[in-house]
């Protein structure tokens, strides 16, 4: 645990989903890989453009709901020119049916070639990839509509493909693929201790929460404001000072009643604080990378 940021420590068990991701493949024709919209280069695996080369491949910003839609409009524009790609929010299920007709776009031309050759509605079988945490579950659950996710819990079917059929002309493998991130960069590592993607107990929280903090009052300091109720005289006072990011945790932390004995402010406490307060989406639609 000392060990912070670098919990990279099962290769093993990376090797094996890796190789159960590509024996997977062979019987895919669309690959949907699922992305955290406010971090889509951290939550992205590196390998997997390798992975699907020979695949068609749509991506999805998933919590969509939580990142700031302009940011979101320029990683669309963006990230369409690589491969189609939508937002969803996969709590709501805003933007899912939208996933299925995009996959009939992209394979219309793949179905008349097929149909040329005497074979017609021939089923298309999708798979979703992506990093711990991104909504994977969730998705399938949105998009399956919870009809015929149990079947695949029977004693001596469990070895078994599970496929939930998710339109007229699609099914869905019940289970996504899971890569592992890369910790290519501090940034990213901390991008996604931000997001929880990364587990609190595994990484230093206070600061962790002030590199958050940092980012939040260099991009979204109207938010941090209203949040907290912070006034402009009061933060002008915080910027005077030769440690401003830490003033304004500790003020955070004292509008919040985070204090230890003493009336110290209790800097654990506070990070909790402004890091729950982010994930649940508390300070406001935010997104941590920008194209
Ligand atoms: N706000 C929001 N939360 C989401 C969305 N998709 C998933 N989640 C939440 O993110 C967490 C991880 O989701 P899960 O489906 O288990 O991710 P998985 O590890 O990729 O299977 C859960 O708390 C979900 O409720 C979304 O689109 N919007
Ligand atoms: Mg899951």
């Amino acid at each position: 645990m000392e060990n912070k940021l670098n919990i990279n420590f099962y290769p093993g068990h990376m090797a094996k989903a890796r190789r159960q991701i590509i024996e997977d493949l062979k019987l895919i024709d669309v690959v949907i890989e699922l992305l955290d919209s406010r971090i889509p280069v951290a939550s992205r695996n590196p390998d997997i453009a390798e992975i699907t080369k020979n695949k068609k491949r749509i991506i999805l910003l998933n919590k969509s709901d939580l990142s700031d839609d302009k940011v979101n409009q320029k990683w669309l524009d963006k990230l369409s020119k690589e491969a189609p790609t939508l937002l969803t929010d996969s709590n709501s299920g805003k933007g899912i049916d939208k996933v299925v007709k995009k996959i009939d776009e992209i394979m219309e031309e793949e179905k008349q070639r097929q149909a040329a050759r005497g074979r017609v509605n021939k089923t298309i079988r999708v798979m979703i990839l992506g990093i711990p945490n991104v909504g994977k579950s969730s998705f399938i659950n949105r998009i399956s509509k919870k009809t015929t996710m149990e079947v695949g819990n029977r004693p001596g079917v469990t070895k078994q493909k599970q496929w939930i059929r998710i339109s007229k002309t699609q099914e869905l493998l019940d289970t996504p693929g899971v890569l592992w991130p890369k910790f290519e960069s501090q940034e990213i590592a901390l991008n996604l201790a931000f997001t929880g993607t990364i587990k609190d107990d595994l990484i230093e929280r206070v600061e962790v929460a002030f590199e958050l903090l940092k980012i939040l009052e260099r991009e979204y300091l109207n938010n941090l404001k209203e949040r907290y109720k912070i006034s402009d005289e009061e933060y002008d006072a915080i910027k005077a000072t030769a440690n401003p990011t830490y003033e304004l945790m500790r003020l955070i932390g004292k509008k919040r009643g985070a204090l230890v004995s003493g009336g110290n402010v209790d800097d654990e406490k506070t990070a909790r604080i402004i890091l729950d307060d982010f994930r649940n989406c508390k300070i406001g639609r935010i997104s941590l990378e920008k194209p």
